[in-house]
């Protein structure tokens, strides 16, 4: 998988390959990052990216010519077929079944914006999609970039050390998952659920299965509603709906 971004802070999205597990699979070459910023294509002695805004109002907007040259680059690192997708708040709001979709090409490239949004010629000439990654207002697309390379490369095969931690996710089945616990037996008197300590390994799945049911229908209502819930789940929750 090869993936590269558009951006005036290159440092920033390198410092995936130093960590964790998006780290291992840049330097073991299972995945390759490229970072291109428009500042190196600029012609002015100020290297110029932004710009006032025509019809007037607050804040700069991203030329377009340095980010065209910035994707030309991109291309040739990655080829021509690579889908190009722009990271904005109006962009489509994306989730898990769309990073799976994105998994089938094996190239991405990734435009960071910086200032108010872009030149909207540019994404008229050379973006493919517009993505957002929710309703909150940050001040760049560097981290959505990282967000969906993150979520990218954990679905790569072989990145996760156990093949059961990408199934199990929260998302790939529409349910959260269930809590956690590890050594001591006890925290400041808190004891870990007496089922977990007696090894009886039919009895574990099945209290994992009914909290991990309850935590959705309580915190999750959108993705429990669109269960689709066997008899079985049914008994298991149906004493606590009640
Ligand atoms: C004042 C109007 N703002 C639009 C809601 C301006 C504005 C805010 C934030 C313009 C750009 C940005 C920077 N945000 C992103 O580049 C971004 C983003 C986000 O802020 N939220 C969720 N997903 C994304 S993807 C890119």
């Amino acid at each position: 998988m090869k993936f590269s971004v558009v951006t005036l802070f290159p440092e920033f999205v390198e410092s995936m390959q130093h960590i964790g597990v998006t780290g291992k699979a840049m330097q073991g070459g299972l995945v390759e990052l490229f970072t291109c910023n428009p500042r190196e294509f600029t012609p002015d002695a100020h290297r110029t990216v932004d710009d006032r805004p025509y019809g007037g109002g607050p804040g700069m907007v991203m030329k377009a010519t340095p980010l065209k040259a910035a994707v030309k680059k991109c291309k040739e690192r990655l080829g021509t077929s690579a889908k190009t997708v722009y990271l904005s708040p109006q962009g489509k709001l994306i989730d898990q079944s769309l990073i799976e979709q994105a998994m089938l090409g094996d190239s991405l490239i990734l435009i960071a914006g910086r200032y108010e949004g872009v030149d909207q010629r540019f994404i008229d000439m050379e973006v493919d999609e517009e993505w957002s990654i929710g309703d909150y207002v940050l001040s760049g697309g560097e981290l959505p970039a990282m967000v969906i390379i993150d979520a990218m490369i954990r679905l790569l095969p072989g990145v996760l050390g156990d093949p059961r931690s990408a199934l199990d996710d929260s998302f790939s089945g529409g349910v959260l998952e269930f809590p956690h616990y590890t050594r001591p037996e006890v925290v400041d008197g808190r004891r870990v659920p007496q089922v977990l300590l007696e090894g009886n390994h039919a009895e574990i799945a099945k209290w994992r299965k009914r909290k991990a049911l309850i935590r959705t229908a309580e915190r999750r209502p959108d993705l429990f509603n669109s269960l689709h819930l066997s008899e079985e789940d049914r008994k298991l929750i149906a004493e606590y709906m009640n």
